[in-house]
């Protein structure tokens, strides 16, 4: 692998003989020993070719625009506004760094690049839908003089295509701006690559958010994990049950997301090819909820409550009242085709306490199986959420605990141990999942724990070919314990950029010294970006963060 390298690394090099009839001050692309021959890519390209021959762009003459053929013109705004972003990221805000006004008085033999042409292919470009678990994200680059193209079936393609020509765009020692001669044929290998935030154990302001969806794109993430609630806050203002953000938030103004938030969140992330999949986790890990009242099971402490709330209580149908219109309005707001329900951790000690929650176990016949309760709820929110015409994803646990949940349920696998075998449990049964156990990113050790994360392969379990492709890909996970806006940039990138590469690229994409070079490369991207990625290890960015 590393003489291989080194050749694509001398391919690099432009050919002897342009050196040799270049003048003096001619830009000459001379890579690094440090370089990748893929140069900063990030995640790697399915299929990659980057040819020695190159050309300059200029801010002044070069253009992102609809080709003639595209299904999609001017008017989508999606793309429209992403041809904008692109540009921007390429050329930045600094006139200067735009290369000379007019073509060059003695041109480089290499040539200028002036336009890249983006068409679309279906006839329905979904520019103004929402992106799904079925969007098609694959997407084709040809870099040649004078007009490279990006082409895909619709627009979500397109973006992924438009971030992964932005990456093939360098700057010389001269501040010219250069692209080689270069062929991508690209399509993700997993359809769900998910960034989790939780903005309950801490609030994250919205500015946070729509900067963490930005960065999502850079690495071509498309899920946002928006585990909105939990024990500790309920910042989401419901306007069916405004009392629960009114009681449950930090602070029932400052700390909440409005309706316009939450709009807001759902069409940047839109715009960047991001789904946007809230979780309403229950009926553990609820304690925020306690606007509504009669919600949560009382805790007994002998024959008298204690005082102290447990889980929702499943033994009231004033429970299902409240779960049903909470669940319509959720499902009204985010156009997500689903929803995360949780059901993760729950403590039985409460419901055990609780005279009239035994009561009704015996009624059900339950015995004192308190799984089969706990499978009781969970049935009921589905067939909730069913009627609202949502899917659901769920954590573990609803499964192991024998929930009986519908084929298209997806479930996420997050218990480190015993993880293979869950998966191949979980396939065996024919359930869809997606893995967020080894990306745990709240956890932070001494040293470069990414290439952990980049190492991890998701179909290395027992099972058939069948149960794998049930697989549809994985989660990173920034719990927020200790995480609020001051380091989630920096805990979450590049470190992240691992898992979004192993969820992106193909499980050939093993070579971390290769990795190492370009996401050293891509975090300083990152960074001129405007986003507080950490460093890998020790060196400078030419741009460094401000
Ligand atoms: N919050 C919720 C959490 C966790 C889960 N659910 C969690 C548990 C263990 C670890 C990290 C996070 N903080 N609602 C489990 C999915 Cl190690």
């Amino acid at each position: 692998m590393a003489n291989l390298g080194s050749l694509f690394v001398l391919l690099l090099l432009p050919p002897a003989s342009a050196l040799a009839d270049r003048a003096e001050d001619e830009p000459v692309y001379q890579p690094e020993m440090g370089d990748s021959p893929s140069g900063s890519l990030w995640p790697l390209p399915k299929n990659l070719h980057i040819s020695p021959e190159f050309y300059r762009l200029s801010g002044h003459t070069f253009q992102i625009v609809h080709s003639p053929s595209s299904t999609a013109a001017v008017g989508c705004s999606l793309l429209d506004n992403a041809f904008r972003r692109y540009f921007y990221y390429i050329f930045g805000s600094n006139a200067a760094r735009r290369g000379p006004r007019k073509p060059t008085a003695r041109p480089s033999h290499t040539g200028e690049l002036r336009q890249l042409q983006v068409t679309i292919i279906a006839s329905d470009p979904e520019c103004n839908r929402h992106p799904s678990i079925t969007s098609n994200e694959a997407y084709e680059i040809s870099v040649t003089q004078p007009v490279a193209s990006l082409k895909s079936e619709n627009v979500w393609g397109a973006l992924r295509g438009l971030e992964t020509f932005s990456q093939l765009v360098y700057e010389d020692e001269y501040e010219t701006i250069l692209i080689n001669k270069t062929e991508v044929m690209d399509a993700p290998r997993f359809a769900h690559r998910g960034i989790l935030l939780d903005t309950s154990r801490h609030y994250l302001p919205l500015k946070v958010i729509l900067e963490t969806l930005d960065a999502m794109s850079f690495n071509k993430f498309n899920v946002f994990h928006w585990h909105i609630v939990d024990d500790p806050s309920f910042p989401y203002q419901s306007i069916t049950f405004p009392e629960l953000s009114a009681q449950g938030a930090f602070h029932p103004v400052t700390h909440i997301y409005t309706l316009a938030d939450v709009k807001m969140v759902i069409e940047y992330a839109r715009e960047r090819g991001i789904r946007v999949i809230p979780e309403f986790d229950s009926p553990g890990h609820t304690q925020s909820w306690k606007g509504i009242k009669n919600l949560l099971t009382p805790c007994y402490s002998g024959a008298k409550p204690s005082g102290t709330f447990g889980p929702i209580n499943p033994s009231l149908n004033t429970t299902y009242d409240f779960l049903n219109r909470l669940f319509k309005e959720v499902s009204f707001v985010f156009p997500d085709n689903y929803i995360h329900l949780g059901g993760d951790e729950v403590n039985f000690e409460c419901w055990k306490s609780n005279p009239a929650v035994t009561q009704f176990m015996q009624k059900q016949g339950f015995g004192s199986d308190y799984r089969k309760l706990e499978s009781f709820y969970i049935q009921n929110v589905l067939d909730i959420v069913t009627a609202n015409m949502k899917g659901y994803m769920v954590w573990q646990e609803v499964f192991d605990n024998g929930a009986k949940i519908k084929p298209d349920t997806i479930v996420e696998v997050w218990i480190e141990r015993n993880m293979k075998a869950e998966l191949s449990k979980v396939t065996l049964a024919g359930f869809t999942t997606i893995l967020a156990a080894p990306w745990y990113l709240d956890y932070i050790a001494y040293g470069q724990d990414w290439q952990k994360y980049h190492q991890v392969e998701p179909l290395r379990f027992n099972g058939t070919a069948a149960q794998k492709k049930l697989v549809i890909g994985g989660e990173a996970c920034l719990w927020g314990e200790y995480v609020d806006a001051t380091n989630l940039a920096s805990r979450l990138w590049p470190r992240a950029s691992a898992v979004g590469e192993r969820l992106w690229s193909s499980e050939e994409t093993t070579d971390i010294n290769d990795a190492y070079k370009r996401l050293t490369k891509h975090r300083c991207r990152m960074v001129r970006r405007g986003i507080s990625a950490q460093p890998l290890y020790i060196g400078y960015c030419d741009q460094e963060y401000k």
